[in-house]
């Protein structure tokens, strides 16, 4: 985003009081879980950051008059209007996610809720009276970075996954996910939980753009047509720890070479295939310079554009792995920790939500990218999202920025599309 004297004059443009209000709220969240060293956002669930961005927001929905409901997770939803509302079972609801990546950027999630709060203030200022409830959502740990599967927060409120399930994963320090509850002060979901979709019959999630289709359309707003199925799956490679010296390379079974091949062939497969594939995480044990590993643990996340081709690569990859391990004398284990389907949002909203604009229809684009949205939308919730302008297209990372101008088109576009849906 411009700072400095770029935003007075972004702010004159846009138009005073939501962009203040955007920029309030932006400047608030920034330096929120920043690192100083890299710029970049480490706002986990239910650790110091994300929890100082839940009490922001529920601040920010008090001070709007919202009625604030939240489940034993740390899900919270704002609602607007529900008192004049003459449609009151059709739920409104828009929103996103606040926790980040490791080292993550300042967009992904929390633009999507600073717009919708922003979106309020200027559906209000307008006048618009909603014959619909309109709620504000914050959906907990959509990243997946701290307990590995991806949209948790979303997955449980829609039963998508188990409580039975969720409570036995661990985070990387060994912790349980009652326990981080716990200590978050949360009970973790129970009977008394308010249902927080109750009655939501659409949901709208904004979201910067995680890729560089609408800078290369030259348009500051988009809608999605779908996410491609994608997952996230465990590869234990397991050898026999040595010395790194006095070990003859012909009597070692080192699985940190069974691990390099099947990145490499993980590479070339995702060519191959028109797919993605990327191991970002890896662990070694014991991790010491002089000495054999004797297990090296690699996460693989896979993309493509059907659920048999995530598939097909996986098993490739599986096979790759196998292969190398026969010549290293490792063993490997492959355990899927996080699947997502293939997600084709309502069409016929898209279609509607798209057109009909001042700059001519927003271009409707299909994403790589998971979002609470496609939980929602794969349990029959109506779902659109918007996509906002991302200049570089870089995402998970401190380098990713949208300028203020494309922001406010964002505020503004939403606005026009609850707007359009609640009134
Ligand atoms: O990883 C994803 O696709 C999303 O950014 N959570
Ligand atoms: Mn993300
Ligand atoms: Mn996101």
């Amino acid at each position: 985003m411009a700072t400095g004297r770029g935003t007075s004059s972004a702010r004159r443009e846009a138009g005073g009081p939501v962009a203040d209000d955007f920029e309030a709220m932006w400047s608030t969240l920034a330096p929120v879980g920043r690192s100083a060293a890299s710029g970049g956002y480490f706002r986990q669930p239910w650790a110091s950051a994300e929890g100082e961005l839940r009490s922001w927001f529920v601040e920010a929905c008090a001070q709007r008059g919202l009625r604030v409901v939240g489940d034993g997770l740390g899900n919270l939803v704002g609602w607007w209007g529900e008192e004049h509302a003459t449609r009151p079972d059709e739920r409104l609801l828009t929103g996103s996610h606040l926790d980040s990546v490791l080292d993550g950027g300042a967009y992904d999630g929390p633009l999507g809720v600073v717009s919708a709060l922003a979106a309020i203030d200027r559906l209000r200022e307008r006048g618009v009276v909603p014959a619909r409830p309109v709620g504000v959502s914050v959906f907990v740990e959509e990243e997946g970075s701290r307990f590995g599967l991806a949209c948790l927060g979303s997955r449980l409120l829609t039963g998508a996954t188990s409580w039975e399930r969720a409570r036995e994963l661990r985070d990387r320090d060994g912790v349980a996910l009652p326990d981080a509850l716990e200590a978050a002060g949360l009970p973790g979901p129970g009977p008394a939980d308010p249902d927080l979709l109750a009655g939501v019959t659409t949901f709208v999630e904004l979201h910067v753009e995680q890729g560089r289709a609408l800078v290369d359309l030259g348009r500051a707003v988009g809608v999605a047509s779908g996410i491609w199925p994608h997952g996230r799956y465990r590869f234990e490679l397991t050898g026999t720890a040595d010395h790194a010296g006095t070990t003859r390379m012909q009597d070692r079974a080192d699985p940190m070479l069974t691990y390099a091949a099947t990145a490499l062939a993980a590479d070339e497969q995702a060519r191959l295939r028109g797919s993605r594939a990327t191991f970002g995480r890896v662990e070694v044990v014991p991790n010491g310079t002089n000495a054999v590993p004797s297990r090296v643990t690699a996460w693989l996340d896979a993309r493509a554009e059907s659920e048999d081709a995530v598939t097909d690569l996986v098993a490739a990859l599986e096979q790759a792995a196998t292969r190398r391990a026969g010549t290293d004398g490792t063993t490997v284990r492959v355990v899927a920790e996080s699947v997502s389907g293939l997600v084709l949002f309502d069409p016929d909203l898209a279609r509607r939500v798209a057109a009909d604009h001042s700059g001519g229809d927003w271009p409707v684009l299909p994403t790589q990218a998971g979002h609470d949205a496609g939980v929602l939308s794969a349990t029959g919730i109506p779902t659109v999202m918007l996509f906002v302008r991302n200049p570089t297209g870089v995402s998970h990372s401190p380098a990713e920025h949208a300028e203020l101008p494309d922001c406010l088109a964002g505020v503004d576009a939403l606005a026009d599309t609850l707007e359009r849906l609640c009134t």
